[in-house]
């Protein structure tokens, strides 16, 4: 997947884009992103790319030329699906994280003050928000949607059996994990794990999850039936 993202702030990209999973999915090819600076687009000597809003008021808006100017430039070379970070924008999901891993190629716009020029929309595919708070701009949802949806990619976890199991109890909570030593202070790990009954500890994680799911996130469950490739059986 190549992935282009078009930003004023270009340097609150380095530190994410240098590090672990996501270095190693652009190292192992899967993966290819480049920013972009908006201001190398700005028209005016000042570098201009906000400016005050008509009809008065507090803030900044995000001018139009620059943005469909880098859209314009990015587009010669690859051609790809427009997302606008804002908080009016769709609110992002597994399931819309699944949807963007099927593009090629995805550019991100990210704004900062008020929000954008209403006529940058008519150069955008989909307008997506991270969720109900307020941040103080787009590279930060562009960099958390970037992170979900490039582990979907095939080859990019490198491991495939996690991949499997997160399909089977997709969009449930996780069931409780355990590791050394069986007994820590006196808690112990449930007996069952240790069973060494591989069926009887499957039936016990999904039912955990679904308990879980259902006294933390009940709002998950409806949504899970429908990402899953399976089906749940709430008890
Ligand atoms: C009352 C007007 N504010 C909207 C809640 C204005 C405003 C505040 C902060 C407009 C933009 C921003 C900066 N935020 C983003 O650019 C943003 C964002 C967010 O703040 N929350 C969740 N998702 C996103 S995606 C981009």
């Amino acid at each position: 997947m190549h992935v282009d993202i078009i930003s004023i702030f270009p340097s609150m990209f380095d530190s994410v884009l240098n590090s672990s999973i996501l270095k190693r999915a652009v190292e192992k090819g899967k993966l290819e992103v480049k920013i972009h600076n908006l201001r190398d687009f700005a028209e005016d000597k000042h570098n201009t790319t906000d400016d005050a809003p008509y009809g008065g008021g507090a803030g900044m808006v995000m001018k139009v030329e620059p943005i469909a100017k880098c859209l314009r430039n990015v587009e010669k070379k690859k051609k790809g699906f427009k997302i606008l970070l804002t908080p009016a924008g769709k609110k992002f999901d597994q399931a819309l994280a699944k949807k963007l891993a099927k593009k090629k190629n995805l550019i991100f716009v990210c704004g900062h003050y008020e929000g954008f020029d209403e006529r940058v929309k008519d150069y955008i595919d989909e307008e997506i928000s991270i969720g109900d708070y307020v941040l103080t701009g787009g590279e930060i949802p562009a960099l958390l949607i970037v992170d979900a949806v490039m582990r979907l990619l095939p080859g990019v976890l490198g491991n495939e059996e996690s991949a499997k199991n997160e399909s089977f109890m997709d969009g449930l909570l996780d069931y409780p994990h355990y590791t050394r030593p069986a007994d820590y202070k006196g808690k112990k790990v449930p007996e069952v794990l240790l069973s060494g009954n591989h069926e009887k500890i499957a039936k016990w994680r999904s039912e955990e999850a679904l308990k879980l799911t259902k006294e933390k996130r009940p709002d998950l469950l409806a949504k899970a039936n429908k990402l899953s490739k399976g089906v749940y059986i709430c008890p």
